[in-house]
């Protein structure tokens, strides 16, 4: 059976959790970082010396990096779903996960920091702006590409709206004044009613 570690407020075990759901999968989920520790044993280090989650698990097969394991699950049991089989329409999957990870989630995640780790009295409120303004920017981006089509690659739900997915659910559970992105939301508000990304969208922010 999959196995899958690491804590589910992590946004990057979130995507893991939300594919798996998606594709229908039976796993088991061991809590790991955060809290629950387990990241610096020995046993955990052997299947990822970063000391991060998530990891996964599969017929033997070790896996870390959260948008890589998303792109083996969706590859391994997705294809023609999650993983795209047209070249270009995989590569626009590829793409929107990739800016997940280096653009968007740095962009906002120092508000997140601040807003939801961090003791109200040691905020700093220029960092918070400062990544509120970067994330409204960045959205906008994304709602002009949703302003043609309905998910990231296209027509279908596919590999490349979880990463996004599950980063634009922290922003909008963040405590932050935002503005209004029309394609965005309707794009969210399709994602939320999604049977396999329950775990995620009903999950409050820790
Ligand atoms: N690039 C890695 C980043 C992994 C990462 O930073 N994980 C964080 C949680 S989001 C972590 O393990 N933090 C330490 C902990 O939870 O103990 C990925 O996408 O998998």
């Amino acid at each position: 059976m999959l196995k899958i570690w690491g804590r589910l407020s992590s946004v990057n075990v979130q995507k893991v959790v939300w594919c798996a759901d998606e594709l229908g999968l039976t796993y088991e989920r061991i809590d790991a970082g955060g809290k629950f520790g387990l990241v610096s044993t020995p046993e955990y280090l052997a299947k990822n010396p970063n000391a991060l989650v998530p990891v996964i698990e599969d017929d033997g097969f070790v896996l870390w990096e959260s948008n890589a394991i998303v792109r083996y699950l969706a590859a391994r049991y997705g294809e023609g779903s999650l993983w795209p089989t047209d070249i270009r329409l995989r590569a626009d999957a590829d793409r929107w996960m990739d800016w997940q990870a280096t653009s968007f989630n740095p962009a906002i995640g120092p508000a997140f920091w601040q807003l939801i780790r961090t003791a109200p009295g040691k905020r700093d409120p220029a960092v918070i702006e400062t990544a509120r303004d970067s994330g409204e920017k960045k959205l906008a981006l994304l709602d002009a590409h949703l302003g043609t089509r309905d998910f990231v690659a296209g027509r279908s739900f596919t590999m490349g709206d979880i990463p996004l997915g599950c980063s634009v659910d922290r922003w909008y559970k963040l405590p932050l004044a935002r503005e209004s992105h029309l394609h965005v939301e309707r794009w969210y508000a399709a994602l939320r009613s999604r049977q396999a990304a329950r775990q995620v969208v009903e999950l409050a922010l820790s």
